[in-house]
């Protein structure tokens, strides 16, 4: 773990003016990772955005954030802000996502540049819940996702946002979602590679129509089932 924190340290100052001047390059994917990955060593040699990271890292997590820094925030100052096409919008605190009933998945983490953590279990309070108590109008079609990085965001359809194995998780690997992890609260998108699953979140808002999130601007597949995507070809194995 200690290594890869050096890609937060460095990683930030890349900023996305490269990528997008970059991208010029062809579709974004593994095919045109090397070309970007020479862009980027030229401009800082370091990658906020985990395409640097094709090499197998052990298993373990690597630390991703297009934000320069992330306030940290506590029980004491957190809020979900749900709203948008819903007949109920209401912000919760922490204390109340801590109350409400808690699922549990563990599932392999898998980032869309290759590396993956297997088998890891993600605790929090299903997003259909949350949709079902804020009461989803009939024009709505998808769900955007904020972060208090003021930086990051995602999007699901309705229908994915409704799967059981969608998680608006408050614990990872058993333990509170640490700051690093996107804590006190991320999203858990369990199908999907791991930028769905947005962290430092703040924001549910229901959509009429999905807005593309922050990587999906940039290439990647809004619809980002692990293996079926324009990540990765082949299916982990499990
Ligand atoms: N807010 C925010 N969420 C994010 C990202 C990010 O940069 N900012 N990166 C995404 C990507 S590409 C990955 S692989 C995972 C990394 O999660 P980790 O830092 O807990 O390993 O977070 C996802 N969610
Ligand atoms: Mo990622």
């Amino acid at each position: 773990m200690t290594s890869e924190r050096s890609e937060e340290q460095g990683g930030t100052p890349v900023g996305r003016r490269v990528f997008l001047g970059t991208l010029g390059l062809g579709a974004l994917g593994l095919v045109a990772a090397p070309a970007l990955q020479r862009g980027l060593d030229g401009v800082a040699g370091q990658d906020p955005t985990g395409l640097t990271g094709l090499l197998p890292n052990g298993g373990g997590f690597r630390y991703y954030s297009v934000a320069a820094s992330v306030p940290r925030l506590t029980a004491a100052d957190y809020h979900l802000k749900v709203g948008g096409l819903v007949d109920r919008p209401h912000t919760y605190t922490l204390a109340d996502l801590r109350a409400l009933p808690q699922a549990r998945l563990v599932k392999d983490v898998q980032c869309v540049t290759g590396w993956r953590v297997p088998g890891t279990p993600f605790e929090g309070v299903r997003l259909s819940d949350l949709l079902d108590a804020a009461g989803v109008r009939p024009t709505a079609k998808a769900v955007h996702f904020t972060c208090f990085d003021g930086a990051y965001t995602e999007s699901l359809t309705l229908d994915q946002a409704r799967r059981p194995d969608v998680l608006v998780a408050l614990r990872m690997q058993d333990k509170d979602i640490s700051h690093d992890h996107g804590g006190p609260v991320r999203l858990y998108v369990a199908p999907m590679y791991f930028y769905k699953s947005a962290k430092w979140l703040s924001g549910i808002t229901v959509t009429d129509h999905v807005q593309p999130g922050y990587w999906e601007h940039l290439g990647y597949d809004v619809d980002a089932w692990v293996g079926r995507s324009n990540g990765r070809t082949d299916e982990p194995t499990s």
